[in-house]
């Protein structure tokens, strides 16, 4: 395999070819910016293939990944909806992990608030022989106060159970845009699943917290994160429960 042999030698290789990374875009009603999405990873980075997972939009992104995938093979859609499943990021992404089959997976936001361009910056890292690279939010633009200060607070309770767990840990716990080594991320999850929390948006956190300090090469990318400018927020308090339910789990 490319990626083995570029592990074994340490050297780096061009990033012309994309095949053996997938990128799982998990979405709930992202219309306006999934078409752009796909579109751009696909111009950007060449054969690299793309998981959609759905869970039950109702605003047209399924159509629209649907087309797109009848033109596009590296294109797939999970209808998480259809096949009667209960709703939830974390369980989203596990199945996007799972049904994907490239060395490789990157998780990202589907609504453009994780700049595609860092993409290359992670498959680089992992290239280079990291388990998994975190895309590190630097620092936060234009997010209302309060939500800082929950963040925050949020953010130094996940840290300290990590520390009590003595768990792998990172600088952004939280950060929704990663990339890992889908056998290791597989093997941790399938040993752990139950302390994974589905229907939460945490999944990250969840890994990390089912994986010994100090065991994973952990590759970090900063990035400036920007408020939606399009569609809606789909956290809210569900998701702080949940996140209540990763910390106790
Ligand atoms: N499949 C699936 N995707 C989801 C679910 N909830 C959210 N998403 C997607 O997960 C990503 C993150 O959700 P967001 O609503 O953007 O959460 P957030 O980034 O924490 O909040 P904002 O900063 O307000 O956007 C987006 O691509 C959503 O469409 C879910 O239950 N299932
Ligand atoms: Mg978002």
């Amino acid at each position: 395999m490319r990626a083995a042999q570029v592990r074994r030698g340490c050297v780096s290789m061009g990033n012309k070819d994309y095949s053996h990374f997938t990128v799982i875009l998990p979405t709930l009603n992202e219309n306006g910016t999934i078409g752009a999405m796909i579109g751009r990873i696909g111009t950007e980075y060449p054969r690299m293939r793309i998981i959609v997972v759905d869970d039950g939009s109702s605003d047209g992104t399924r159509g629209t990944v649907r087309r797109l995938s009848r033109s596009n093979k590296r294109v797939t859609l999970m209808d998480r909806h259809a096949e009667g499943k209960r709703r939830g990021l974390t369980a989203s992404i596990v199945d996007g992990m799972r049904r994907s089959t490239t060395e490789y997976a990157i998780v990202m936001d589907s609504d453009m608030q994780h700049p595609l361009e860092k993409i290359r910056e992670i498959a680089r890292q992992l290239e280079r022989g990291c388990d998994i690279v975190v895309a590190e939010r630097e620092s936060v633009t234009d997010w209302a106060p309060y939500r800082q200060l929950i963040s925050r607070a949020l953010m130094r309770v996940g840290l300290m159970v990590l520390d009590a767990e003595g768990s792998e840990t990172c600088k952004d716990v939280f950060s929704g845009f990663f990339g890992v080594r889908r056998s290791m991320f597989m093997r941790v999850y399938s040993r752990n699943s139950s302390r994974f929390v589905g229907e939460g948006y945490k999944v990250l956190f969840d890994f990390l917290k089912c994986v010994d300090r100090g065991s994973l090469r952990i590759g970090r990318v900063p990035y400036v994160f920007h408020v939606r400018e399009f569609g809606r927020s789909k956290a809210g308090y569900r998701q702080g429960l949940a996140l209540l339910k990763s910390f106790l789990s």
